[in-house]
This record gives C-alpha cells, structure tokens and sequence, in this order.
C-alpha cells in the first residue's frame, strides 16, 4: 500500500528554493532569455503521445524547471499517481478510489480496488453501449411509432453534461450528421422548451444522464421531457423507448419509470467531472460512432501511459500543472486562459473549467488544515481568433499577468481557401508578440506592448477523436499534479452539494400557498417575498 501523507509544502526547503527562485526571476524579460539562449525554443519543450509542447515562451529557466521538479518530487507525486493506479482511496473526503484511467484501459489491462478489477465492467458497458449505439444509428432502435430516432437530448448537468456537450462539438467533423444531439442542462425552462419545441417527439430518444439520479436540475428536466413526450405520442407506454438512463442508481432509475435493461452504469470511483468517457459520454457515442469512441479512448489511455511513466521533466501534464503553479503561487497571477485556435473546440474551456476549477478550488488540505498557498485559478477562454478581437486587449497591454495555453493543429479539420494558414498565422503571431512585445513609436505610449505574457503553445496534427482524448486527459493529469503540490483533494466538490442543499430548503418558501414564515437574513427574506408578490402570492 502507497501510503498519502501530505507535506506542508511551503514548509519544505524545496518550495524556499523556488520562492527564492521567483524573486530573481519576477523581473526578468522574455526578450533577455531569448538573447541569452537562443536556442531555448529548440530546448523547452516536450512530446506526450501526439501532442507537442512548446514552454520556452514562460518566464523560466532549466533552473525553474529543477525546483519545480524538486517541489512535485518532495510533495510525494509519484507515489501518489502509484495510489490512484492501485485503486487506494485517495479521495479521502468522500472514501473513494479514483479510478477514471481504467474507463480507457485496454481490454486487456487489470486495475483493481478493494481486491476487484474494475477493467471487466468497464468493458462489459462498452461493448452494450457500442450496440446500443449501433441500433440507434443504423436505425434497428425505433421509437414506438417505428420512426427512426433523428434527435437525441441528452439531459443532465455539471459532469454530466458539460464533457458530452464539449465532445459533440469538438468531433462535429466526424459525427453521423442525420442525428442531432442537443443538450439539456438548465432547470430554468427555457432549456428544455427550446430543445424539444420544433421535435417530433416520435423520432426523439431522451438520455437522462445523473450519476445519483437526484439531481434536481435533471429530475425536473426529465419529468418534463416525459410529459411532453406522453402528450405528444398519447402512450405512457411510449417512454420504454424513448427513454434511456445512465447512472449508477438504478433503484432512482426504475423509480424514475426507466426500464433498467435501458440503463448504462458507471461507478462511484468516477468523479462527474472526469466522467465523460464512460457511458456518460452515451450521446457523443450515438453521434461519432463505436469506432470514433474507442479511438479517443486510446487517446486517452496513451497520455495516461506518458503521464505514469515519464519522468517529470519530459512529462508533459506534469510541465503543465508545475509552469501554471509558477505563475500561481510566484507571480500572482489569478486567472489561466484557455485559448484553442480550433472551431470546433469552442466548448472546450468551459469543460476545462469545470475539471480545474471544481477539483482545485479548494482551500483546506488533505490533512484538514487550512491552505496557506494560493490553490486553483479562474480558467477561461474562448476560441482564439474570437478573442483577438475581444478581450486580447487586456492580455497585451493591460496590468494583469494572464498566463494562457495556445491549442492548435497542422491539419484543418476543413481545408477551405487559405483559411487555416490564416488561423495560424495568428496563433504563432499572438505568442510572439506576446511574448516580445513592441516599442512605441515616439511620443505615443499608448502604442507600447511591453511584451513578457507567458505562453504554452500546444500543437497536434488534428483534431481527432484520438487528439482530443489525449488533450482531455493532459489537463485531468495537469490538475492532479497541481493538487497533490497544494496538498488538496482535487476529487471532491462538497460546494457543489451545499447548492443542492440549498435550493432544495427555499423552493417551498417559494411556492407555499399561504405566507411562509421566513428566518433567512433580512436581504434573502426581502427579496423572497418580492418574488413571490411577483407572481401573485400572498
Ligand atoms: C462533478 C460534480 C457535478 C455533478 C453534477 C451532476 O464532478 O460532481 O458537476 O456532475 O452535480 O450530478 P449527477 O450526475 O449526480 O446528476
């Protein structure tokens, strides 16, 4: 058994050393290092199965990679990548193994927990899914008037919607274009009113994803669905096939009206967030196809080999997660962009910050104490060449540091015109200006880049199914080695569970046909009772 026993990190001589490191370093210009080792974009840098990384434009030297390597050595990473492996509980909080690198195992692989290997019923869910899907697309699946299904939704929320919804997007290319695949997330009903409003609910198949099957959001939301597809069709009898459930609660499930032989399961050693490739990816499967999903779970599996066995200087999510706590806990900065020079991909920073945000925005440490290191950034973006012309003002010349990731891809997904040489000419001319900056002519300061915005520059053949599965699981690593640094859980989310909690207390304060008493604060009691004035209750 690998024991976890976190460090105090900024305790250690290690931590000292780079804290000591980052004063030398903090006004040191990208221009300097350049000059000084030319040759540093030829040096810094790094392969993980199919992507390339370029890390010469941060503010750093071999020397910061040494200290840096030193902090993730002395806070115990690779005995803790050891115990996720061997299915050790290392999401303390909630009791768990996390296991989300055997849902890509190989057929062949063992990984087990508690004496169990999980690889079978990964695969045994697969294998029911890829015929499931096989049915669904060839049209053998028809709804109960015999219609081929045309549209999909998918309904869930958080983990359970923002990977398939991301997915769908960025393998749009290769998706089987006579299925839609929409996504329901919001309780606020507009949602579901404009995903089922224009459907024929004969030809619509509804994939009610909730790993507790209690969410409030997607409960509601698929009651809805039901009632619209029962009037619409005239059958209760109607919703056995129109309705499909991924969960792990097949009790909720069957309470639900679901029939549980159209249930795909997954585990609790999988956290929402890090869900996507096992059957909560069911709808991204019924868009690309068996084959496609498989592919990006190669993708998948290859980084989690390079993220296992590199060592970490060569480790690409490992120079990720270590570059992001430079420029977090030296510099200050509070916020990482996410910046894909890829259509497809525009979904791909809102997932990126669901998986960051939720599993390092944490402030106690494994050991119950409070952190005293800054933990997990605001991350966000937007597809780049958008950007450019938005918010990329305030990158280049504004007063906050933005340390930001470049994605982008030699081969166009559409080779039309000379647009892809044209997307890309911008993606290698932002990271050097950023990097270089510009002096102003005289007497016109306003026109002066200052330069010295740290970059990663991310580069892959094309966006594939496999590329994505290894993008995805470079940023699942980068956030373990980031959190094992700080010393937090990075697989709980107990702010998620105070809002269910929450909501669940005000809604019959809300809804109560007489005046409730209120005992909240006076700001929410007044603001409750104009709700409620609002919509004519007394
Ligand atoms: C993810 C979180 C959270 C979760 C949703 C939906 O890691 O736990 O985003 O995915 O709250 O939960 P259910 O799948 O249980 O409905």
């Amino acid at each position: 058994m690998v024991q976890i026993s976190p460090v105090r990190i900024s305790e250690t001589p290690e931590w000292q050393a780079l804290a000591a490191h980052g004063g030398e370093m903090r006004n040191v210009h990208l221009r300097d290092l350049f000059a000084s080792d030319p040759e540093r974009g030829l040096t810094l840098r790094v392969d993980g199965a199919d992507l390339h990384l370029d890390y010469s434009k941060n503010r750093l030297t071999a020397r910061t990679i040494d200290l840096l390597v030193a902090v993730a050595e002395r806070a115990g990473l690779a005995q803790r990548i050891e115990a996720m492996w061997s299915g050790e509980h290392i999401n303390v909080t909630e009791d768990r193994p996390v296991l989300h690198i055997a849902l890509r195992a190989p057929r062949r692989a063992s990984i087990t927990t508690g004496g169990v290997d999980v690889v079978p019923g990964v695969h045994e869910v697969l294998d029911r899914m890829s015929e499931f899907a096989r049915r669904v697309r060839s049209g053998e699946w028809t709804g109960h008037t015999g219609k081929r299904i045309t549209t999909v939704v998918n309904i869930g929320i958080g983990g359970s919607d923002l990977g398939p919804a991301m997915a769908y997007e960025a393998l749009r290319p290769f998706s089987d274009r006579s299925i839609e695949c929409r996504f329901v997330s919001n309780v606020d009903g507009s949602d579901i009113w404009e995903a089922t409003h224009d459907l024929d609910p004969g030809a619509t198949l509804f994939i009610v994803s909730s790993k507790t099957f209690t969410t409030l959001e997607t409960l509601n939301n698929a009651k809805t669905a039901r009632d619209w597809l029962v009037s619409g069709l005239g059958d209760s009898s109607a919703v056995a096939r129109h309705f499909v459930a991924v969960s792990t609660n097949a009790e909720k499930v069957a309470e639900f009206g679901i029939d549980t032989s159209n249930m795909f399961g997954f585990w609790d050693w999988v956290g929402g967030r890090y869900s996507y490739d096992s059957a909560i990816g069911l709808s991204l499967m019924v868009s690309v196809g068996p084959e496609a999903f498989v592919d990006m779970l190669e993708g998948f599996h290859s980084v989690d080999e390079h993220f296992r066995s590199a060592p970490f200087r060569e480790n690409l999510p490992v120079l990720l997660g270590l570059i992001g706590v430079w420029y977090n806990d030296f510099f200050g900065a509070e916020t990482q962009a996410i910046l894909p020079y890829n259509h497809y991909l525009a979904r791909f920073p809102a997932y990126l910050q669901q998986l960051d945000m939720e599993s390092n925005g944490k402030s106690v440490t494994l050991s119950g104490e409070p952190v005293d290191v800054a933990t997990g950034p605001v991350v966000w973006g937007t597809p780049g060449t958008n950007g450019q012309h938005a918010y990329y003002q305030l990158i280049h010349q504004g007063t906050r540091l933005i340390p930001a990731d470049f994605i982008g891809f030699v081969t166009p997904n559409h080779d039309v015109g000379d647009h892809h040489d044209l997307l890309m000419a911008n993606f290698f001319a932002q990271t050097e200006a950023l990097a270089f900056g510009r002096s102003a002519p005289q007497g016109q300061p306003y026109r002066s880049f200052a330069g010295n915005h740290p970059t990663n520059t991310i580069l892959a053949d094309q966006l594939t199914p496999r590329i994505l599965g290894e993008l995805v699981a470079t940023y699942e690593h980068k956030v373990l080695t980031q959190g094992v640094i700080w010393g937090i859980n990075s697989f709980d989310q107990w702010g998620v569970e105070l809002g269910k909690e929450l909501a669940q207390r005000i809604v019959p304060e809300l809804t109560a046909p007489e005046t409730p008493a209120l005992a909240h604060d006076s700001s929410t009691n007044t603001l409750i009772a104009r709700y409620r004035a609002g919509r004519g209750r007394p």
